[in-house]
């Protein structure tokens, strides 16, 4: 087989965000885009010659012709072996999956996750490492170094693998292994829920609905829902991966997974609705006429996990990022165990889940997982309430309602507004961050502000600082407000705000998430001068 070099000059917009590298599919289109990428993650990795690399995306346009390619360029680079998912298919939770079992040094996940697909839409990449997990910040550092200094690639001259038919081929040295997407993910969900009970529990007069967005997780929620756990055919909808979601926006919310809002809003809902996004990561669960908030179900799994065999043994710990409720942190102090808050971004979660100091984490953007792999996943998520239901025998809202009861109830919500002007985003940031001296101590409303600051993480595994990472402004009696720009956007800035307070008093607890924090919000399009900037009179998204 030859390997060729090729010659090339740097991109200068190579520096992956929250979770890889995101940009439209044009960019990725131009002339050694992809290859610069991909040959600056293989320079800056130490010892990966004839070890096993996992490769998969989810389903989306571009896809296979960059799994192509990166084959290719992983012979030419020493790759022993690539492991990749029938069709291009791997969510993500399932390539983290693949790279435990398989002992393979880390893996290329194509996907922009929750943005939308096609030749106009975006396209993504991103690096995990040998724990399964996204690259710490240290990697994907010295990747975006090298791509600002990047002269030449190599690729192998070799011919396209049939990525449809299973079993094994060589390029040149290296061997490129075609494995189902779904099988090795299915057989690890089995073995941390009690499928037999969840089988009785789908089997009966329980219904359900899951939508797969016409996303990647809809052959894993086939196998797994309809034909393991015995739920009707026609449970999964949108169930076929499309190259641009079916032109769907597959972020799995109120506002974009709306036909399954509809159903599980309307008359004769079903008793449990549950939507996956892009790359299969996150979840939305609803109940029958009832949206279950990200960050109440992180503090519900935490609370509920002796009834799942997996997590039956207790949790060594619980973490969430910064933004999310504080929910889950009343189910640590009462379980009597840690709770760690870090940056927003699963990458984050890694040294907690290795060094055994957390089971449970998550994030308010959809995103929940475990110790059972290192990424957040979506049809976890989903099996977990199943499982839970299934041995409470309540409805999802008496759970929750059951839950607010014990612990009091959060009241929470994220407000985004996508697709602003950038210069007015950091403009905004600018003008909240000047006030940071002046506002402790401070009246603002009814409130007084106890902190304003910019939140900064150290690792306390490796020590590692991670700065600027959301501003936020804590007040005397719990709430709080928190500010950050998305880092995984493509066009302008979406600025993220993020609202919290506390409470105890259950006669309370049935008001809406929007009136309860009312005069947060107002205060906050106050302190940040939100409408006059953005130009927007309201979010984009609400959740
Ligand atoms: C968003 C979420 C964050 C999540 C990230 C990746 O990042 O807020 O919680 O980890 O997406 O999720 P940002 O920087 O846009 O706020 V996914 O499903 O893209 O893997
Ligand atoms: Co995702």
């Amino acid at each position: 087989m030859a390997i060729k070099t090729v010659s090339t000059t740097p991109f200068d917009d190579q520096k992956p965000g929250t979770s890889g590298l995101r940009k439209q599919v044009p960019s990725f289109q131009q002339p050694h885009y992809l290859e610069n990428f991909i040959q600056s993650t293989f320079n800056s990795l130490e010892d990966y010659q004839g070890k096993t690399l996992v490769v998969g995306g989810d389903g989306r346009y571009y896809n296979r012709p960059a799994i192509q390619t990166i084959l290719k360029m992983a012979a030419a680079n020493g790759v022993g072996k690539a492991m990749v998912g029938q069709g291009g298919i791997l969510s993500t939770p399932a390539a983290s999956c693949l790279i435990r079992k398989y002992d393979a040094f880390g893996g290329i996940i194509l996907s922009a996750s929750h943005n939308p697909g096609g030749p106009e839409g975006d396209f993504g990449v991103k690096y995990n490492v040998s724990n399964g997990g996204p690259a710490p910040e240290k990697v994907t550092s010295a990747i975006f170094e090298n791509t600002k200094t990047i002269r030449e690639y190599k690729i192998a001259e070799a011919t396209d693998v049939d990525l449809d038919r299973l079993g094994t081929v060589q390029i040149g040295e290296m061997t490129v292994e075609v494995v189902d997407s779904v099988a090795d993910y299915a057989e690890l969900m089995e073995s941390l829920f009690d499928f037999g009970k969840i089988r009785t529990l789908l089997e009966g007069d329980f219904r359900m609905c899951m939508d797969s967005l016409h996303a990647v997780t809809g052959p894993y929620a086939k196998a797994i829902f309809e034909q393991a756990l015995g739920a009707q055919p026609g449970t999964v909808t949108n169930g076929e991966p499309l190259e641009d979601f079916g032109g769907g926006h597959p972020d799995p919310n109120l506002v974009y997974a709306h036909d399954l809002v509809k159903t599980m809003f309307g008359s004769d809902a079903p008793d449990f609705g549950a939507a996956s996004d892009g790359d299969g990561d996150r979840n939305m669960i609803l109940g029958n006429n009832f949206f279950v908030n990200p960050s109440d179900s992180l503090a519900l799994i935490a609370a509920n996990a002796q009834l799942v065999p997996g997590y039956k043994a207790g949790l060594s710990g619980v973490a969430r990022s910064m933004p999310t409720s504080q929910a889950v942190d009343r189910v640590a102090k009462a379980l009597g165990m840690s709770c760690y808050e870090t940056p927003t971004g699963w990458k984050f979660f890694g040294n907690l889940l290795d060094a055994n100091k957390i089971t449970i984490c998550g994030e308010e953007s959809f995103g929940t997982g475990s110790d059972h792999v290192r990424e957040k996943d979506g049809l976890w998520a989903v099996l977990f309430w199943l499982n839970i239901l299934a041995e409470r025998q309540q409805s999802v809202e008496e759970i929750v309602v059951d839950h607010w009861q014990t612990y009091g109830r959060n009241f929470y919500s994220r407000h985004d507004y996508e697709g602003v002007d950038s210069a007015k985003a950091n403009e905004l940031m600018a003008g909240l961050r000047d006030q940071f001296s002046t506002l402790p101590g401070q009246a603002l409303g009814d409130y007084t502000v106890d902190y304003a600051d910019d939140f900064s993480y150290t690792d306390p595994i490796d020590g590692s600082i991670s700065q600027n990472q959301g501003l936020r402004i804590g007040f005397t009696d719990g709430s709080r407000m928190v500010f950050r720009l998305s880092g995984t956007g493509t066009q302008g800035a979406t600025l993220r705000l993020y609202l919290e307070s506390y409470e105890p008093d259950a006669a309370k607890h049935l008001v809406d998430p929007q009136e309860a924090l009312k005069p947060l919000i107002l205060l906050a399009d106050k302190t940040a001068k939100i409408k006059e900037l953005t130009g927007r009179d309201a979010p984009t998204v609400i959740t």
